[in-house]
């Protein structure tokens, strides 16, 4: 009898399963989905997005868990959408929240008025610290100088990316936000370092409940295990111990007069909204916002200059080409800097050849549906994850043509000057969230290969060949660690 009425429960639970499995109607169409699951095994790279376009179209939908995503692999779509105000939000994850006990905080997956005053005041200050400008210039200059002393170390045989790559990208960060820069092998940058990485390892995990809500009805110890809860927390401390103490510190030398970075101008803000009790410059979002800073603009623009390395060591005649042009325009005796750049047009566009072929954001940042809407006819609830493919409108034939070439003559026009194409070119993002740190990181890249590549050339071991696949980490194109050869030019 008790086994009879087990079974009946567990068909009505099956029953029921399947019935709210069901998608609401003209949702774009995708993989076939499962309840609990969604759709089964997908692993969210470039490859796998193609096969989906060419299956279901440019608009496709997956599930997973119960989270519906909507992929937008078209070039125009992506633009309508990213420029309306129904896709402007990014999707409420309570698991971001880990940094900030919890709360919402910081601008990168805020919505509303207070992401609107914190990307204002971010782009306001990037802007006067010289982001695109001369004084700026020195300051990755420096770092530019200390990482080829660091890659000298590295010249007598195939070696990992060296750790120097890491510490230059986060000493910019941090002087735009502290005015503070470690040496390269400073202890405490080397453990900030690995902090970052494991944050970067461990929220995979903890999004895990998002997704999967069952999740939940796990026992507790055994689901804070399963998402690894104990040990991003503690890193969540120190994160938080050393923000906290840069900021002590911009509060004990702080002059209203001459503010001397972001923390100073956040602590002015501060003190001007004081009376405010809805003001979003306070101690929380002043915390977040500045890991934001450190989570957008660090992993992505060593990544990218990585990837600028791999390229150079599988196109020696590129990487030639460009190393005449160094020559050529700025000598042997001095590092090459900004004033260098528009002389520099083959360099320019060799970076923005790597931004698209191995754009590490391959999927964005996600956007979410602020309400109800439709999209090219196919309905979009609201909450629902959208992404624009950046990756596949990069390798997009109705646009570029042989997409697979690696070609830095394509962003050249006949007079070999930079001619950047106006669509489906997109490695940081389109319309009102799109990254607020562009001509920082593009500073950054152009400086950082300007002086690595008048120092060095770049190789793979005998051989081998450059391993362009991603290292997993759903939704982005990081390189994977790999043996490289740097030579030391004379
Ligand atoms: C090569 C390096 C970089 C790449 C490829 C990159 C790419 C992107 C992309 C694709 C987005 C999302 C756009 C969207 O949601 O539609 C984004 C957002 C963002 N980026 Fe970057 N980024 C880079 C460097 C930086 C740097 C250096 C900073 C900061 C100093 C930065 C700060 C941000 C912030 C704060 C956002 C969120 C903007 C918002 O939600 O309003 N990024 N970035
Ligand atoms: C991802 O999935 C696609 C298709 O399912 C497959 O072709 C591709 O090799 C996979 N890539 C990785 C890195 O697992
Ligand atoms: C090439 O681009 C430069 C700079 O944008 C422009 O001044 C020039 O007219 C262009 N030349 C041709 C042939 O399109
Ligand atoms: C070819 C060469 O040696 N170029 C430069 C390498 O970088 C230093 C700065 O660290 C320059 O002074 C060199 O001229």
């Amino acid at each position: 009898m008790v086994l009879l009425e087990v079974v009946a429960v567990v068909v009505v639970l099956v029953l029921l399963a399947f019935y709210f499995n069901k998608d609401p109607p003209g949702l774009p169409p995708g993989p076939p989905r499962y309840p609990f699951i969604g759709c089964l095994s997908q692993n969210q790279t470039i490859e796998e997005s193609k096969q989906f376009q060419k299956k279901y179209g440019d608009i496709f939908s997956v599930r997973i868990g119960s989270k519906t995503m909507v992929t937008i692999c078209n070039y125009k779509t992506i633009k309508e959408a990213f420029s309306r105000y129904e896709f402007i939000d990014r999707p409420k994850w309570e698991f971001l929240n880990f940094f900030s006990n919890g709360e919402l905080a910081g601008v990168i997956f805020r919505n509303g008025v207070p992401w609107q005053t914190l990307r204002r005041f971010l782009l306001r200050n990037l802007r006067d610290m010289g982001m695109g400008k001369s004084r700026l210039d020195d300051v990755i200059l420096r770092e530019a100088e200390e990482l080829v002393k660091d890659f000298k170390k590295y010249t007598h045989g195939p070696t990992f990316f060296p750790g120097s790559i890491s510490v230059a990208t986060l000493n910019i960060i941090w002087q735009l936000v502290a005015s503070r820069r470690y040496d390269m092998d400073d202890e405490e940058i080397i453990k900030f370092v690995h902090l970052v990485q494991e944050f970067q390892e461990d929220i995979t995990v903890l999004a895990l409940p998002v997704f999967f809500p069952w999740l939940k009805y796990l026992p507790g110890p055994l689901l804070r295990r399963l998402c690894r809860e104990d040990k991003l927390e503690a890193n969540a401390k120190i994160g938080r111990n050393i923000m906290e103490e840069a900021v002590r510190e911009h509060r004990a030398s702080l002059n209203p007069d001459s503010p001397r970075d972001v923390l100073d101008e956040f602590l002015l803000e501060m003190e001007n909204q004081k009376n405010d009790p809805n003001s979003v410059f306070n101690e929380q979002d002043l915390i977040k916002t500045i890991f934001d800073l450190f989570t957008a603009g660090y992993d992505t623009t060593s990544n990218m200059l990585r990837w600028v390395i791999l390229h150079m060591a599988n196109q020696p005649e590129v990487q030639r080409r460009v190393q005449h042009e160094l020559d050529k325009v700025v000598g042997r005796a001095t590092l090459p800097s900004h004033v260098h750049r528009s002389q520099l047009p083959y360099l320019d566009a060799t970076i923005n050849e790597v931004l698209r072929v191995s754009a590490v954001a391959s999927n964005g940042v996600p956007h979410a549906a602020v309400h109800d809407t439709y999209l090219d006819q196919h309905f979009i609830p609201k909450g629902t994850i959208v992404v624009g493919n950046i990756g596949f409108c990069h390798s997009d034939p109705n646009y570029w043509d042989e997409p697979e070439e690696f070609r830095p003559e394509r962003f050249l026009n006949e007079s070999g000057k930079l001619s950047v194409p106006k669509e489906a070119f997109l490695p940081f993002g389109i319309g009102k969230r799109s990254c607020l740190g562009e001509a920082l990181a593009r500073m950054e890249l152009y400086v950082f290969s300007a002086a690595l590549l008048q120092n060095f050339t770049f190789g793979v071991p005998e051989g081998r060949s450059v391993d362009f696949s991603p290292r997993f980490f759903p939704g982005n194109n990081f390189p994977k660690d790999q043996e490289i050869v740097i030579k030391l030019r004379h």
